[in-house]
């Protein structure tokens, strides 16, 4: 049993090339976060040689009782986290998770209200090149040009147009908190199932900075990696009434054998998430991205819906004269990890969009205060404005490094 070192330095010198990236760079990727080494060391442990197709106690394979306890804490540790009555930890990812849900509760051709990708929803919710899309037949709600807001009224009569089988509530790339009493009670209305995926703010549902749609809707699916600070993975959360639905919608329907390391980390990022440290985390991820949303605002950078009650917000750089995609090439110069994104009613094309998606749960979680993301918000105008001069962008990428260094995270 050889180590790395022994075995592949090509590979080794990679990962650490990899960990002095994240170390001397800013992560402003709005879906990323950094996991404690406690959570990398269930994901690199001997559960990846198992295979336990099936679910706790009822097993396709022998040798499953040790893998039994794992994904049993991780369960009822994810019920303790948000209150669900039912809970699958087996979803690889977001997207698996949402397939096997439509997979459970719909059959293909049903329709579902899902909000538009190039204003804010996900590949999964319906857009036409994904399976979504091409299954079942979405329907799409936007969000308002003028204030960049979802108007429920507009949600409520497409749902009563359309008569869908079921509405889904989600996004990842929508600054502003969603009205999930609105969502139920028009899902109740119109008798659809309720649907949410949380994936972006799990964590600070968690962390009891935002409120939960877990009390009421039926059917939840969140990825662990994002604001919630887990290995790379999902749940599916449910009512009880639902439970043996979904379970086999994932398995047999759309998985075969669960990665028991991974759920091994899920439970460790639940119980960390379960501490009171990770409820000050999530206030301060809020915190922080209201600080610099305000400080982009008041240098002359027009935020999509003016403001934000999460983790992230869409800049629309053309207010600067710039794309989303010269943007992040040139924040990348320096060391700071964005991802450009469209804005609602975008004019340019999806390679080179108009906006630029940030997000505080990654700096957050290396300890920066809201005086750092003021000055973050600084390096960051300094560096758009010197775009083109490679000269003044080698000397901000000194200014970066030295914002890192003040908080170290792996090294
Ligand atoms: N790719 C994720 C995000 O960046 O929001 C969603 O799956």
């Amino acid at each position: 049993m050889k180590s790395l070192k022994d075995t592949d330095s090509v590979i080794l010198d990679l990962i650490q090339k990899e960990t002095e990236r994240q170390e001397h760079g800013i992560e402003l990727i709005a879906s990323e976060n950094y996991v404690s080494k406690a959570v990398m060391e269930a994901t690199g442990s001997v559960l990846t040689n198992k295979y336990s197709e099936g679910y706790v106690g009822r097993r396709y394979y022998g040798g499953n009782e040790v893998i039994d306890e794992v994904e049993q804490l991780a369960i009822d540790r994810c019920k303790a986290l948000f209150g669900c009555e039912h809970a699958n930890v087996q979803p690889l990812s977001g997207s698996p998770a949402n397939a096997a849900v439509y997979f459970a509760v719909l059959k293909p051709g049903d329709k579902v209200l899902g909000l538009k990708l190039d204003h804010g929803g996900h590949l999964s919710h319906g857009h036409p090149v994904n399976f979504s899309g091409m299954l079942y037949d979405f329907v799409q709600y936007e969000v308002e040009e003028e204030s960049g807001l979802i108007d429920m009224g507009k949600v409520r009569e497409i749902a009563l147009r359309e008569k869908p089988k079921m509405i889904l509530a989600g996004f990842s790339a929508y600054s502003r908190n969603l009205d999930w009493k609105a969502f139920k009670e028009i899902a109740d209305e119109v008798g659809a199932i309720s649907m949410a995926d949380i994936s972006h703010v799990a964590g600070l549902i968690a962390g009891k900075a935002i409120d939960s749609p877990v009390p009421f809707f039926d059917i939840v699916t969140t990825t662990t990696h994002k604001t919630l600070r887990g290995p790379r993975g999902a749940v599916i959360m449910c009512k009880n009434e639902f439970a043996k639905a979904i379970d086999r919608g994932l398995f047999p329907g759309m998985q075969g054998g669960p990665h028991d390391h991974v759920n091994a980390a899920k439970a460790v990022a639940f119980l960390e998430a379960l501490q009171p440290e990770f409820q000050d985390y999530a206030k301060k991820v809020i915190v922080n991205a209201q600080v610099m949303a305000q400080e982009l605002m008041n240098r002359g950078y027009k935020v999509v819906s003016n403001g934000t009650d999460n983790h992230l917000m869409v800049i629309d750089m053309t207010s600067k004269g710039v794309s989303g995609k010269e943007a992040e090439v040139a924040l990348e110069e320096v060391g700071i990890s964005t991802s450009r994104s469209t804005v609602p009613f975008d004019t340019r094309k999806p390679m080179d969009p108009s906006g630029l998606r940030i997000g505080t749960p990654a700096i957050t979680t290396r300890g920066f205060t809201t005086e750092d993301c003021v000055e973050l918000v600084d390096i960051m105008d300094k560096t758009i404005q010197a775009r083109e001069n490679k000269e003044a962008l080698s000397e901000i990428r000194k200014e970066v490094v030295t914002l890192c260094k003040k908080h170290p995270l792996y090294l």
